[in-house]
């Protein structure tokens, strides 16, 4: 596949370094913000710059303007498609929500208007959703005869339960803000104008943390959360050993019992 130019990235997906903060902003906003693959490219491309860059601990998503976080995949584009072109596609998008929940950072995705089909399941890939109270949920796809291709039929289950994840998925539903707080969702839901704020609050509380320890603890999660309970046991002992290894372990412990202000490292 063709890859982008910068030029061409900068244009549909908005890529911001501020101090610590990554944040990527889906930019096509005459279709909501739909991913087509050039839009999907350049958010895996920021992923893996954000990640490799070791001044940025926290990476934020969102979508531009008020109306959408992200209307779901492209639907022009999946018209094009064969079953096998379908097929491969759907295990590309896959890969890159999961390298998202592999990814030893935060990733936040900041929520207006409609988070549907593929955007929610990008938005599920994310370690925390918080949105604001106009936002609007769902898994639409059945409408157009298709199914979830993005993780969007084993996240949802995962997230809120198959009972209610079923009905969404089978019907279409939409919900709004309070019920995906209901259903847990989103994290988090606030009035618009206070979204930014509650965003840079959160971002603050995390970036208190040793990154490292941070990402050692995403990694326990996710991993450990397929595993039968034996293995995933094991896999947070793992963790927990080589978090007891690093320094800002052995600074953050320090502190308790000099009863100072820890500093981290990240290291
Ligand atoms: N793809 C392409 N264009 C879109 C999409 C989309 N998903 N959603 C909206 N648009 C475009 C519209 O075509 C329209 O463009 P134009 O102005 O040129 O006609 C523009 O955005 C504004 O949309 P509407 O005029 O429809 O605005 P409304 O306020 O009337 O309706 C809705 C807003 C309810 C969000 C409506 O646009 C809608 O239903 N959109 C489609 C939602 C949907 O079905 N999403 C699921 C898509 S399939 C999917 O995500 C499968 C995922 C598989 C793999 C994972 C990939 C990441």
């Amino acid at each position: 596949m063709k890859r982008m130019t910068e030029e061409e990235r900068d244009k549909i997906l908005l890529y911001e370094k501020r101090g610590s903060v990554a944040t990527l902003t889906l930019n096509r906003q005459k279709a909501l913000n739909a991913l087509n693959t050039a839009l999907l490219e350049a958010l895996r491309d920021a992923l893996a710059d954000a990640e490799a860059d070791a001044v940025i601990r926290v990476i934020v998503i969102t979508g531009v303007g008020d109306r959408a976080f992200c209307a779901g995949a492209d639907i022009t584009e999946l018209l094009e498609k064969s079953p096998i072109e379908a097929r491969d596609w759907s295990l590309w998008v896959q890969e890159i929500t999961s390298y998202m929940e592999r990814l030893r950072k935060p990733i936040l995705a900041k929520i207006k208007g409609f988070c549907l089909g593929g955007g929610l399941e990008l938005a599920m890939a994310c370690d925390f959703r918080i949105a604001s109270n106009n936002s609007i949920f769902g898994q639409p796809e059945v409408n157009l005869a298709i199914i979830p291709g993005g993780g969007g039929t084993q996240r949802l289950p995962r997230l809120i339960g198959k009972t209610r994840a079923m009905e969404m998925l089978m019907t279409s539903e939409q919900i709004d803000a309070a019920e995906a707080y209901r259903l847990t969702l989103v994290n988090t839901v606030v009035p618009e104008d206070e979204l930014d704020r509650e965003i840079d609050e959160l971002i603050k509380k995390l970036l208190s943390k040793s990154p490292a320890t941070l990402g050692t603890l995403k990694y326990a999660v996710n991993r450990g959360i397929e595993m039968d309970l034996e293995h995933a046991l094991e896999c947070e002992a793992d963790c927990f050993g080589a978090v007891c290894a690093t320094e800002d372990a052995r600074e953050g412990l320090k502190a308790f019992w000099e009863k100072r202000k820890a500093g981290f490292k990240g290291k």
